[in-house]
């Protein structure tokens, strides 16, 4: 490696999405560079341009707050953004605030080491760049590394394969062709009521049913923006004081307090009050009672029964196996309507698994199916995957791989011992998908840069965690994991959507108040469970 190819910096950011381009904008006042894969910002959503990508948090929430005159002056079309919106609101961000200077482009990172002696970070990217950097602060995003299942025969299909997390960017057209689709989560939820609009035939490969809710979108509301506009300040300190920074309604009776009637009329108005999440918190336990949660999963599935108009197709949609929420709950729009038209149709490949891509199609346990497109939205390696994927060496040239075989451990989702200087923002065991993420990932930035500012004022240069605080900090996760219904789905949360991927629950569910509370503490405690020096 000639001396050319490598920059000195302070600090590297590991990824331009949302949390990466905040977290450039608040260390300036350091040598920053942003190393990121795509040709450009928004990390999900430059990634995640399939038809139909759209959030489900209202967007006035679902922004950066850092800045007033930024929340003043953006005005989004629609109450929950489509992701043409939200990369065009990265991209404003970046260069609203003169971002991509600091940002290389193209840029995978593809190994990084400690050095002990120097506690330095080496980081190299694929491209043959090396940087050396004090810290390494990792905003690779929770759902980034798509997770492809590995098929046998896919390399003879003689049919285009697209995963929804790497789609084309020019779109694809599908007038006239057999579609398969594999995958009826989120992704597959959005994508597919569009794509039967336009293709001859859409085959959907279920393997397990999704609860989905109408999504409510619609053009944003003049006084409502207005109305935001006039109190971000206020609004932004009382996200970060609820379970999932989000002013959503969070209602304090039980289902069990409710008549059977007034039960009814509840979930009636949730499943019409155009907020996506209103169905799982129309009680105070719906996610911590499992008969108040079956009580909404019948809802749910009656409404299935209502819209499909095929009964067994409809039995099939009903998802059975797991409670509500427990996945994260989807949110569509005709959804459930599209398997009316007649050019669709449900495949169990729960009972009949696909076995293998064939050079026409693919095979079941049951039947062929000849396609002339595969789109697969399997969901992503979540948590984990963007971190594993590249090769991370710490002390005593310890593997991150090997140190999480058996699943993630970290303290506060922040750090992980024996990688010192490593920062993580939405890292394993923080509230990622169960709290509304670029508001807490700012919250994140802001808490990490602290802690590095801290340490520069002090003249110290290595910071890292104690075996002993991730172990308080699982107890913690387990905790309150084992209080919520959440730990009864196999879902990405708890890395059950992969094969063989071992591990506990991923996520943090005791709510953003508690987790903040405690990394706040941690440090206004004298850097509990932090080694510094
Ligand atoms: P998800 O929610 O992980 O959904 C992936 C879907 O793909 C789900 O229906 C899976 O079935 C299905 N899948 C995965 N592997 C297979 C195989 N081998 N065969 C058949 N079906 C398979 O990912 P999404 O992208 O939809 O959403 C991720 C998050 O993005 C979401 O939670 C929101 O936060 C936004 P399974 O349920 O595992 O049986």
């Amino acid at each position: 490696m000639s001396q050319a190819n490598v920059e000195q910096v302070d600090i590297v950011i590991i990824g331009a999405g949302f949390s990466g381009l905040y977290a450039i904008h608040r260390l300036r006042n350091y040598n920053v560079v942003c190393l990121e894969a795509g040709e450009g910002v928004g990390g999900t959503w430059y990634w995640n341009r399939y038809p139909g990508a759209r959030v489900d948090i209202e967007s006035v929430e679902y922004s950066y707050g850092f800045d007033d005159a930024l929340q003043q002056e953006w005005c989004w079309p629609e109450y929950f953004s489509a992701q043409p919106d939200l990369e065009r609101y990265a991209n404003h961000v970046a260069d609203r605030f003169n971002l991509r200077q600091n940002i290389r482009f193209s840029s995978p990172v593809d190994r990084m080491r400690f050095d002990e002696a120097t506690h330095r970070w080496h980081v190299h990217t694929s491209t043959g760049a090396q940087f050396i950097c004090r810290y390494v602060i990792a905003a690779t995003g929770s759902l980034s590394a798509p997770n492809m299942p590995p098929w046998p025969g896919l390399d003879t299909y003689r049919g285009d394969v697209y995963h929804t997390a790497r789609w084309p960017e020019g779109g694809v057209d599908f007038s006239g062709k057999r579609v398969g689709f594999i995958g009826t989560g989120s992704t597959g939820i959005q994508a597919m009521p569009i794509i039967a609009q336009q293709a001859k035939e859409l085959v959907v490969f279920q393997r397990t049913p999704a609860y989905c809710m109408p999504s409510g979108n619609r053009p944003l509301d003049q006084d409502h923006e207005q109305d935001w506009k006039a109190h971000y300040r206020e609004r932004r300190q009382q996200m970060l004081q609820t379970y999932g920074a989000s002013l959503i309604e969070y209602p304090q009776f039980s289902a069990h307090d409710c008549t059977p009637e007034q039960r009814e009329e509840i979930l009636e108005k949730a499943w019409h009050s155009q907020n996506a999440f209103q169905l799982i918190l129309a009680f105070s336990d719906v996610m911590t009672d499992a008969a108040a949660n079956e009580m909404v999963c019948e809802f749910a599935r009656n409404k299935i029964r209502s819209i499909v108009k095929d009964p067994e197709t409809a039995e099939l949609l009903c998802p059975t196996t797991y409670p509500i929420g427990g996945k994260r709950l989807c949110v569509g729009n005709g959804y459930f309507e599209m398997y009316n038209r007649e050019n669709v149709t449900l495949v169990d490949v729960k009972s009949a698994p696909i076995e293998a891509f064939t050079p026409a199609g693919l095979r079941t346990a049951a039947a062929e199916y000849e396609l002339d497109v595969v789109i697969t939205a399997t969901g992503f390696d979540a948590v984990t995957g963007a971190l594993e994927r590249i090769a991370i060496e710490g002390r005593e040239q310890r593997k991150l791989v090997d140190k999480w075989a058996d699943g993630p451990t970290t303290y506060l989702g922040a750090m992980t011992a024996g990688f010192p200087n490593l920062f993580m923002i939405h890292g394993p065991s923080t509230p990622a998908a169960q709290a509304q993420m670029i508001t807490t990932g700012e919250w994140q930035v802001n808490w990490t840069a602290d802690i590095i500012d801290a340490m520069n004022e002090e003249g110290l240069t290595c910071i890292e965690v104690t075996l002993d605080a991730e172990r308080q900090w699982a107890l913690e996760v387990d905790m309150v994991a084992q209080q919520s219904l959440h730990r009864l789905a196999d879902s990405w949360y708890n890395g059950k959507n992969i094969e063989g991927k071992k591990g506990g629950f991923m996520i943090y569910v005791g709510g953003f108040p508690r987790f903040a509370e405690q990394c706040e503490t941690a440090v206004a405690d004298g850097y509990r469970g932090f080694i510094r020096q």
